[in-house]
């Protein structure tokens, strides 16, 4: 227990089960002091959070339906967020989604509607909702997504996705200078291969999993712990001087060849 998020809301997007990289987050934010305010596309997932928040007695400010497509849905969700909440210290964005017949084979085959849709989900969606949070982010704060090394270098089979993160971090940087002179901080981290539900049945992610094992300077696999608490720093006041960025948190994977 520490007291770096005391009495900050915080903004949670993306917990589809106990995997989930946000859940991950979530448990830091927790840990952190936080209020914590969620949201969530499918009931399937609403549901599934709802158990999780009892079994580990976290009290949920809200918990409300964002679907990152709709612009309605951003703007209610919001405004409900608002209402309820007053101000929003904190948000983290850990939505992305491609269909699966688009991640695998020649980046070439992508369909425009495969394209716009991975970009739209994975990459708008972060202008998006940083326009309707800092609204009522009007004591500054901090602005989190999550990202992966395919957009910097070649992975097979991240293909379209591998182009989306590219765009969700350029967004980062330019997010960053709009939101600044608020003093909103907007931030990433690009996480090493975690199994969660995504992750599942895409092929070639265990070769990927194995490969950090074997050759990141740390050999051993990145998991949503990590993640929390990397996302728990950048949100923190500790990280105060911190915007911009991108955060690798892959065992060093990516500094080695
Ligand atoms: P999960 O499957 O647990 O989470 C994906 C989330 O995206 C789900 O909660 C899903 O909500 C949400 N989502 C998809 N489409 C929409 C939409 N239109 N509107 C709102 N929410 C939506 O997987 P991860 O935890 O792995 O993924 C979280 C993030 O981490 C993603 O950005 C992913 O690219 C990134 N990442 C993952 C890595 C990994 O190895 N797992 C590595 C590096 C980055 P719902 O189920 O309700 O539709
Ligand atoms: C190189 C790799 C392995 C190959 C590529 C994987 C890409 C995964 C990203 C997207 C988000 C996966 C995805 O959209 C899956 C959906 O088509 C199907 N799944 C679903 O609909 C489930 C039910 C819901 C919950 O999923 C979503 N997204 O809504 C990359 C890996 C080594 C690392 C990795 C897995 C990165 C990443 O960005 O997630």
């Amino acid at each position: 227990m520490n007291a770096l998020l005391k009495d900050k809301n915080i903004v949670v997007m993306g917990v589809a089960n106990n995997r989930s990289i946000a859940w991950g987050i979530t448990q830091s934010l927790h840990n952190a002091g936080a209020n914590l305010i969620f949201t969530y596309r499918q009931e399937r997932s609403k549901q599934k959070l709802e158990k999780l928040l009892s079994k580990h007695e976290i009290e949920p400010k809200l918990v409300v339906a964002c679907d990152v497509e709709d612009d309605d849905s951003i703007v209610q969700a919001f405004q409900e967020v608002g209402e309820q909440a007053g101000t929003i210290h904190g948000l983290v964005h850990s939505v992305a989604f491609a269909n699966t017949d688009e991640l695998k084979g020649d980046y070439a085959d992508t369909s425009r509607e495969g394209y716009l849709m991975a970009q739209n989900i994975s990459s708008y969606s972060l202008a998006a909702v940083t326009r309707e949070a800092r609204k009522y982010m009007t004591e500054g704060g901090g602005i989190v997504t999550q990202t992966y090394i395919g957009s910097e270098r070649v992975v097979p089979n991240y293909n379209v996705m591998g182009v989306a993160k590219a765009a969700l971090e350029a967004s980062v940087r330019y997010l960053a200078e709009d939101v600044g002179k608020d003093g909103i901080r907007v931030n990433a981290v690009s996480a090493g291969p975690i199994r969660t539900l995504s992750a599942k049945g895409v092929a070639g992610f265990n070769d990927k999993m194995s490969v950090v094992e074997e050759k990141a300077p740390l050999r051993r696999q990145v998991d949503q712990d990590q993640v929390g608490d990397a996302t728990l720093f950048l949100l923190s006041e500790l990280a105060r001087g911190v915007t911009g960025e991108v955060l690798h948190v892959d065992s060093g994977f990516h500094i080695v060849t």
